[in-house]
């Protein structure tokens, strides 16, 4: 399928060195696909579903053992030391490779290894980048075709010589004392082994798109950035862009689909999902920043997405959709999870494979779950319903805003605007959510995580905020950058705003400012709205005291913040740009005034 004499290398080194027993090329074609669903099925890796209520679906499981993403067992592999640490992992070059090559030393004896090739954006647009993966899974094989495009087209477009990241993955046994994820950015490798759960394995993800691209981005000038990216029409039919981070349990996926609030639907407002997960972004010819969208497929949470919280990604999920972990009713032969919004199923399998019903209590009393809290959903992008115009658009969309998010009780107003790029960056890289009771271990302990990109900075966070600062001198059309908190709550501890489609009047808003059309007040931390300017037309329960009560800025609270964001940049060692201890510096002024 290919002449590309490095990755016939590539390939040959590793089948002598996992012991494979024969090799396949996966060429993208629904033949060829159609037949390793056969497979897996027949090897009882994947259960066929209701075809004429879930036409194309399947449902997985996998161990128990290995249900998530592994922080700990992540590694990013460098010479020095100093380029990677203090928040990532890190292995020495030669020592991971040494350590590595032994764990897949004959891993697929009797297996097969399938070859992957893969495009993470459109296929052939400038933008994109072209990885392999090496997999003795199916499963994995079967969800990469849905996450990214792979195939025959991919290896036209690397041609003989064309680069490509080199990812090699085995299920190996599962072990979880060997379980490694490791990235070499400096020589373009990704290793991953001894787990078959996705992030950990579908290895243009987080893997590239994420940790590897960041390390690429740095190197030749552009952004890969764990952040939706929405488009939000006009009833003029005038679009804008913006794209957003947020740590995880903040909503990321059901802002990429909001359904905007009736008031805004009545006037002809319209949105669209360009992307839910990662966003590249480069500057245009124009100078303004562009983005895309580099996966093809959505890798959601199922526990909690409904009808009514997010239709669109429910929709998704009804054709050609791989379920992993969730609850299997054998009645419909249908699947289902806590927060669907449908009564469980009465004869049924939970994520473990045992017989289940929502009866069931463990030795404590609690009730058992059905579905794991981190079971997903793989989906391709082409079913949302909202999906935007744009989604193949070579050179992305334009983008109007970008905007950060954490979950805080108390200290973050519902919105404002940093003063200027810089500033944003500050505003960036001290992004944080509070632990909440859902969560194990204490109530309202801060986690910082910068750019919501902590787990999947590729190289040292003090550089990886340099290069934000650097990209900042070469937009010269720049997106304005704003911080939203949908989750202050009052004394009693409920949350005060209502979240979801109402979001968009935040959006709308922040559109506004960008536009020049409305005015803003000037605090300590950044601009904030009058309240009157927020739209709660139609909105019960809030009003514009209300409104009011979101935005105040605690000027005791912030000096405490400020504190807490000096230990976390001290922690993160000596690379932390001097221009972000004199944005910190001038926040403590701002707020002695
Ligand atoms: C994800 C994550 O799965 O951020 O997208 O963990
Ligand atoms: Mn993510």
């Amino acid at each position: 399928m290919t002449n590309n004499k490095n990755l016939l290398a590539f390939v040959e080194e590793y089948k002598a060195l996992c012991k494979a027993d024969n090799v396949v090329w996966i060429d993208g074609s629904e033949e060829q696909l159609e037949a390793l669903r056969a497979q897996a099925v027949a090897n009882g890796d994947i259960v066929k579903l209701n075809e004429e209520l879930l036409p194309g679906c399947y449902i997985a499981r996998s161990n128990p053992n290995d249900v998530a993403r592994v922080e700990g067992r992540t590694f990013i592999c460098s010479k020095n030391k100093d380029d990677v640490t203090p928040i990532n992992n890190w292995m020495e070059t030669s020592e991971a490779y040494k350590l590595l090559n032994a764990i897949y030393d004959g891993c697929m004896k009797g297996r097969t290894m399938y070859v992957v090739p893969y495009s993470m954006g459109p296929v052939g647009s400038k933008f994109s980048k072209v990885g392999i993966e090496l997999t003795d899974s199916i499963y994995v094989v079967l969800n990469m075709a849905i996450m990214t495009r792979v195939g025959k087209a991919v290896l036209d477009v690397l041609g003989e010589d064309g680069e490509f990241i080199k990812g090699i993955h085995s299920y190996a046994e599962l072990d979880a004392e060997k379980r490694y994820i490791a990235h070499f950015p400096e020589d373009n490798v990704i290793m991953s082994i001894n787990s078959n759960y996705g992030g950990n394995v579908l290895l243009g993800k987080k893997c590239f798109a994420l940790r590897i691209a960041s390390w690429l981005g740095k190197n030749e000038g552009w952004m890969a950035e764990h952040m939706l990216i929405l488009g939000i029409e006009k009833p003029n039919g005038e679009i804008n862009y913006v794209t957003g981070a947020f740590p995880s349990a903040c909503g990321k996926t059901n802002l990429a689909m909001l359904i905007p609030p009736k008031q805004y639907l009545d006037k002809g407002y319209k949105t669209w999902c360009v992307g839910d997960d990662i966003a590249w972004i480069r500057v245009g010819e124009d100078g303004r920043l562009w983005a895309i969208n580099p996966e093809n497929g959505f890798f959601g949470v199922a526990p909690g997405t409904s009808m009514k919280s997010n239709p669109n990604a429910l929709l998704s999920t009804k054709k050609n959709t791989i379920f992993t972990n969730v609850v299997h009713d054998l009645d419909t032969n249908t699947v289902w999870w806590e927060g669907m919004g449908t009564p469980a199923p009465k004869n049924a399998i939970d994520w473990k494979g045992n017989k289940w019903d929502e009866s069931m209590v463990d030795a404590d009393g609690k009730k058992i779950k059905g579905a794991h809290p981190n079971s997903r959903f793989t989906a391709p992008t082409a079913n949302c319903p909202c999906l935007s115009s744009e989604f193949e658009a070579p050179n992305g969309v334009p983008l109007t805003a970008i905007i950060f998010g954490g979950r805080r009780a108390k200290t973050a107003p519902l919105v404002y605007q940093a003063k200027d790029w810089n500033n944003g960056v500050f505003v960036g890289s001290i992004m944080a959510s509070e632990t909440t009771a859902a969560a194990v271990g204490a109530v309202g302990v801060v986690r910082r995580d910068p750019m919501a990109m902590r787990p999947f900075i590729g190289y040292n966070c003090g550089d990886y905020f340099n290069h934000w600062l650097e990209m900042g001198k070469k937009i010269p059309n720049k997106p304005l950058i704003f911080n939203v908190n949908w989750f202050r709550t009052d004394d009693e501890g409920h949350f005060i705003w209502p979240g979801f489609g109402d979001n968009l009047r935040v959006l709308d808003w922040i559109i506004s400012r960008c536009e020049g059309k409305v005015d803003a007040r000037e605090t300590a931390i950044g601009y904030v709205p009058y309240a009157e300017d927020i739209n709660i037309d139609g909105l019960e329960d809030i009003t514009v005291d209300t409104i009011e009560e979101l935005l105040t800025v605690d000027k005791e609270m912030w000096l405490k913040e400020a504190d807490g964001i000096e230990e976390f940049y001290k922690e993160l060692g000596d690379r932390v740009p001097e221009e972000l201890y004199n944005q910190l510096a001038t926040l403590k002024a701002n707020l002695n005034k």
